[in-house]
Order: C-alpha cells, then structure tokens, then sequence
C-alpha cells in the first residue's frame, strides 16, 4: 500500500499559530450522529463529469487504498499530532470519471446535506483521502463512519465526515461552515480561520 506523508508533518515547527496540541480526540460537528448502514450508503460522483456515477459500499471498499501520516488542526485552537489515516485516495476520482475542463472546485457532500467547498488544488493535493481507519481502527460513528475526507494541510472543518459524494462545480460556493463565517480557504499556517 502507498505511503504518503502529508508535507506539513515535517516542518521544524508542527504547531501553527494558535494552536494548542492534545492528545485527546475531540468530536465536533452540527447536529446528532448519523449512523450508517453500508447497505444501503452510496458515493456519488456528481456535477462537471462526462457522465455521474455512483458507487456503493462494496464497490467503494474495493477501491485501491492509500495510507495518510498528517496532523490535525481545528479552528478551535486544538491540534492532534501524528495520525494514521488508511482509505482512498482523491486521485482515484479521476479514474472513475473524466472531470470536465469546465471544473474548477470540488462540492464535497455529507449526510443530512452537510458541505464543504474546495478548490481542485486543494481536493488532489498528494494528502487528501476518503479515510476508512483511523490508527489502524475504523473509524467511530462520532468521527464519519463509514467514510470521512481529510484534509491535512487545511484547518479540520474541510475533513467532512460521513461523506456521501462529490460534486463537480465551474464557480465556487460557500458550503456549511463557510457560510455560517468560517474561511473560504481555511490555512492554518495562515492563520485563515473567519471571513469577519
Ligand atoms: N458531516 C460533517 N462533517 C464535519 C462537520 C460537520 O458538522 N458535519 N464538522 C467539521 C468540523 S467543524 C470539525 S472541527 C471536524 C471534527 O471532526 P472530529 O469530530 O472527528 O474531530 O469535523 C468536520 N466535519
Ligand atoms: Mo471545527
């Protein structure tokens, strides 16, 4: 299985400004926990695509993995350090669809009509995956079982959990938190945290 080692786990400093570390997991997200029945979940291609598709589970875990070392940084001032993510690789979107030219940003689409918007850039930087394990464990309920995105090099609100597509998009647009004033971008080394 492939190795990546997300780049900001090496910088001299792994703590961007404000940042306090923990070693605890904190769980945050709008609403209750949804939990998930693989049975019946799906992941969706949608948007600037030649032609949309959908995956279900079995098809989705029988994609080639990837295994993460990244941190984690929430806007909230905490850090956790050295986390192990196993899953796919956002490459791995490209073998599914051709991703029209017209594309420039990335839906990313969870339950109960959570969102979060990225640019393609960001979306396939070498780090990015849809996690499956977390530490070698799959992941908690409370952390997007069955399947999260992460994000590492921007602040952790972008990682959506319990995702359920993509969504192809020429112009961007705010999702959830980015509509309720968090960043656009969301660098924590920049310190991107609100848009007031
Ligand atoms: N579906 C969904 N994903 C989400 C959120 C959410 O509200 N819904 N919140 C985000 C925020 S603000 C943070 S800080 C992280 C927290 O992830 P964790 O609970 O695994 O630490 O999830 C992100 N992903
Ligand atoms: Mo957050």
């Amino acid at each position: 299985m492939k190795e990546i080692i997300s780049p900001d786990t090496k910088r001299k400093n792994r703590i961007p400004p404000g940042q306090r570390i923990t070693d605890k997991w904190p769980v945050l997200h709008e609403g209750t926990v949804p939990y998930i029945d693989v049975a019946t979940w799906t992941f969706t291609v949608t948007g600037l695509v030649e032609k949309e598709r959908t995956l279900d589970f079995t098809e989705f875990a029988a994609l080639p993995k990837v295994k993460v070392f990244s941190d984690i940084h929430c806007v909230t001032g905490w850090s956790k350090l050295d986390n192990l993510w196993e899953g796919v690789s956002t490459h791995v979107i490209k073998e599914l669809v051709n991703i029209l030219s017209e594309a420039k940003y990335v839906m990313v689409h969870a339950e109960r009509g959570f969102t979060t918007n990225l640019s393609l850039q960001d979306f396939f930087a070498e780090d990015v995956l849809f996690a499956e394990k977390h530490d070698g464990e799959p992941l908690t309920p409370e952390h997007g079982y069955p399947v999260r995105l992460v994000v590492p090099r921007l602040y952790f609100w972008k990682s959506a959990k319990w995702v359920t597509g993509v969504e192809f998009i020429e112009r961007d647009r705010p999702g959830f938190w980015e509509s309720y004033g968090y960043h656009n971008h969301g660098d924590p080394w920049k310190e991107e945290r609100y848009s007031y």
